[in-house]
């Protein structure tokens, strides 16, 4: 007979690839874990999220309930859940949530580039349901909002691999011209192996640390000069600033989050022609073309356009100097539960605390120094997991 091999409860001591098994039951408990988060629902968040990812991470199709037989992280709800799929191929409750306005509605307004849950549930309960009512509204949007309005119907596009190096390949160009053997890395879902990304994710490095400082507003205006810029929010290192001890989710690096304008290589796509997503929400506002800016004051429909040769893309630049390097790459690369369950076994199994500049050990009260990601998993006690099997 076979050895069952026991399944850890933790993400970062499991290998998940981007081949899913089981997408049937992971895509709606995807459902429920998103809409657990758009109501600021963290236990359930986590818990159906938690749920989706072993299953993620299981080397065979689950047939049967018997094959769940010692699997961690997945409670009662989440059990029902496969148990009425396995049954009858759907869930109710995931069928009646894709139908709830509410659920639709916060979706599409999460959706748009600089809108969290709390602006996304403050526009629902003032009654506005689409775009359009957004973007004819008297709402004040922040600059990140705007440019996520003007440009949302390029932005809800997945972003391909091929775009993704061809977005390296001018940061590189734009990067060398000030600091000729910087260090550019693919980091994000790319990294992990994906074909598709919501945004591209950089990582920039110098070998002789100090280098890399005043780098990135250097970047961006020469970028923007060169019209290749459309939106960009420069945040200042200020990991000075930082008290070490603290596990934040965000990082004090020097970083950019910008929206490229992207020229398009070969125009492929027939006249008339648009690429195919199905989107509600790109669907709304579909048609409005150039025409559209009569009924927007505010020109919040720039990607409207079909005929455009551009495309609007997300992409995230941070810095770091070169001995956090190796802390900020496995901090960047994700995915977030593999993330967040790195941090979560160092600080109950390790008694270290890490985050994406460094790891600090309570016991020995100092810090551990890593050159290499390899390293950061042998300073935790764990088998280093690649970027590949890192799809939590
Ligand atoms: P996707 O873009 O294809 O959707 O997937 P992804 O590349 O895994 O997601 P991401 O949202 O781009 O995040 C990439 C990693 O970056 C993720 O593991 C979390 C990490 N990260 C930080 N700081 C920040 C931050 O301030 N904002 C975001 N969005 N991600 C951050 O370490
Ligand atoms: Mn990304
Ligand atoms: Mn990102």
């Amino acid at each position: 007979g076979t050895i069952a091999v026991p399944v850890s409860p933790h993400a970062c001591q499991r290998r998940t690839t981007l081949n899913n098994r089981n997408r049937l039951f992971t895509d709606a408990l995807n459902i429920l874990a998103e809409n657990a988060e758009l109501s600021e629902n963290e236990g359930p968040y986590l818990a159906f999220t938690r749920a989706s990812s072993v299953l993620k991470s299981l080397p065979y199709n689950v047939t049967k309930m018997d094959d769940l037989k010692g699997i961690p992280n997945l409670g009662d709800h989440s059990r029902k859940l496969i148990e009425e799929i396995l049954e009858g191929g759907t869930c109710n409750e995931v069928q009646d949530l894709i139908q709830n306005v509410r659920y639709q509605t916060l979706k599409k307004f999460t959706s748009i580039f600089g809108v969290g849950v709390k602006t996304a549930d403050k526009w629902f309960k003032e009654g506005l349901r689409t775009l359009n009512e957004l973007r004819a509204s008297t709402i004040k949007f922040t600059k990140q909002q705007e440019a996520g309005l003007l440009y949302y119907e390029d932005l809800i596009l997945p972003v391909t691999k091929v775009e993704a190096d061809l977005i390296k390949q001018i940061i590189e160009e734009a990067v060398h011209r000030f600091l000729p053997s910087a260090i550019i890395t693919l980091t994000g879902g790319f990294r992990r192996g994906k074909e598709y990304g919501h945004d591209v994710d950089f990582l920039i490095t110098h070998r002789e640390e100090g280098r890399e400082e005043g780098l990135i507003s250097k970047v961006i205006s020469w970028m923007t000069a060169q019209g290749i810029i459309l939106y960009d929010d420069i945040t200042d290192n200020s990991y000075h600033k930082w008290k070490y001890k603290e596990s934040e989710t965000f990082d004090r690096f020097a970083k950019c989050f910008s929206i490229f304008k992207l020229q398009k290589m070969v125009h492929n796509l027939e006249p008339g022609r648009t690429c195919s997503h199905g989107s509600l929400a790109a669907n709304e506002t579909r048609g409005i073309g150039l025409a559209g800016h009569a009924g927007s004051p505010r020109h919040l429909t720039a990607t409207a356009a079909k005929d455009k040769d551009w495309k609007a893309v997300r992409v995230d630049l941070v810095v770091a100097p070169f001995g956090q390097y190796a802390y900020a790459l496995l901090g960047w690369t994700g995915s977030r539960l593999f993330e967040r369950d790195l941090r979560r076994y160092a600080k109950h199994f390790g008694h270290m605390i890490l985050n994406s500049h460094s790891l600090f050990d309570n016991k020995q009260n100092t810090f551990l120094l890593a050159a290499t990601e390899e390293e950061i998993f042998a300073h935790l006690g764990l088998d280093y997991i690649p970027p590949q099997e890192r799809n939590a």
